[in-house]
């Protein structure tokens, strides 16, 4: 029988690599893994909910029910202030970050950042939806509040980031700079177990991810490349095959598996196009590039190189197998 190896044991595992490392890490990703799994349990019963009582009523003890989203950036929020070592968090669901004010939380060398639930108006047509994040080391003094800088870093400058992805089943993927590895959820004995070692996107693919409703708004050289996936050429296996489920996390993860591409560009509706920097782009261009593939916001401007100068601020988002992002690349140069 095959020895199953849990995320709990690959932690600890790493750990030992890294004879200076104190743990804080470790803890870190408990927190995260403890809030996958309770985020888990509610995703699975959402469908009960208009059985149970909607968002907005209350439930049978009394308390609120929340939207899934609030109650998923609560959870995590919650999970990461608990342990002393995280001393702040920002979030795709709250317009300023979060500082930890407890004394122990101010030694905590570490910041997250984190969108609780990605794609979340999946949830209403059970489609699978995700929560990412991405760590930092902090800038300012340990002792001291956290401040915006240290979470106003540039992506090459993250120590860690990953996705909970929930759906057929629930998986968490990750990566500490080490190469990514993907772990699957076993409701029945409450463990994440490593089922997809040392995961590498192939450097070519056949799929294409975008929005194809924005089309006309798209810029020309995104237009022109779309028309090129949908050519036939025999040797370059196209037609390519399009597959767009709308929740980043869900694309990104099939992409990683299969190769393809997932495009979010500019548009008139989105100029600066759609998805955050800090909480989207930036940990998935950190873990496609971990895993051998390409993260550009437009010919040659490398997602992780980008510098925040807001919070909240959007970038378009070209990521994956490295081949086909090099030929978007090369349509952009020509068409603009
Ligand atoms: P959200 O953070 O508000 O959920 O928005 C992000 C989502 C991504 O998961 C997804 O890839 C994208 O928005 C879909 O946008 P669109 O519906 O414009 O194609
Ligand atoms: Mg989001």
């Amino acid at each position: 029988m095959e020895i199953i190896k849990t995320l709990g044991e690959f932690i600890i595992d790493q750990q030992t690599e890294y004879p200076d490392a104190s743990g804080e890490l470790t803890s870190l990703f408990s927190s995260i893994r403890l809030a996958a799994k309770i985020l888990h349990r509610e995703i699975n019963k959402a469908g009960l909910a208009d059985i149970m009582g909607s968002a907005g009523e209350d439930n049978v003890q009394g308390e609120q029910q929340q939207k899934l989203d609030v109650y998923a950036n609560e959870r995590f929020k919650n999970a990461l202030a608990q342990r002393g070592v995280v001393c702040g968090i920002a979030s795709e669901e709250e317009e300023e970050f979060v500082t930890f004010e407890e004394t122990k939380n101010l030694d905590g060398k570490y910041v997250v950042l984190i969108d609780p639930l990605d794609g979340s108006s999946n949830i209403d047509v059970n489609v699978s939806v995700g929560t990412i994040f991405s760590i930092y080391r902090r800038v300012s003094p340990l002792g001291s509040h956290v401040t915006e800088e240290d979470f106003l870093q540039p992506g090459h400058k993250q120590i860690a980031a990953g996705y909970v992805i929930y759906g057929s089943s629930t998986m968490l993927v990750y990566s500490t700079g080490n190469g990514v590895n993907g772990f699957t959820y076993d409701p029945t004995i409450g463990v994440f177990c490593l089922s997809h070692p040392n995961l590498k996107i192939p450097a070519d693919g056949n799929i294409y991810s975008v929005n194809e409703g924005n089309y006309i708004h798209f810029p020309d050289g995104v237009k022109k490349y779309i028309k090129y996936c949908q050519e036939e050429d025999t040797t370059t296996n196209r037609p390519y095959t399009s597959r767009y489920i709308g929740s980043l996390v869900s694309d990104f993860h099939r992409n990683l598996i299969k190769g393809g591409i997932y495009l979010y560009p500019t548009s008139s509706r989105y100029p600066n196009g759609k998805l955050r920097l800090l909480y989207e782009c930036n940990p998935m261009a950190y873990l496609i590039e971990q895993a051998g593939g390409t993260a550009v916001a437009t010919t040659g401007q490398r997602i992780l190189d980008i510098e925040p100068t807001t919070l909240h601020q959007r970038c378009p988002l070209f990521v994956g197998s490295p081949n086909m992002v090099g030929k978007l690349e090369e349509f952009i140069t020509e068409f603009g």
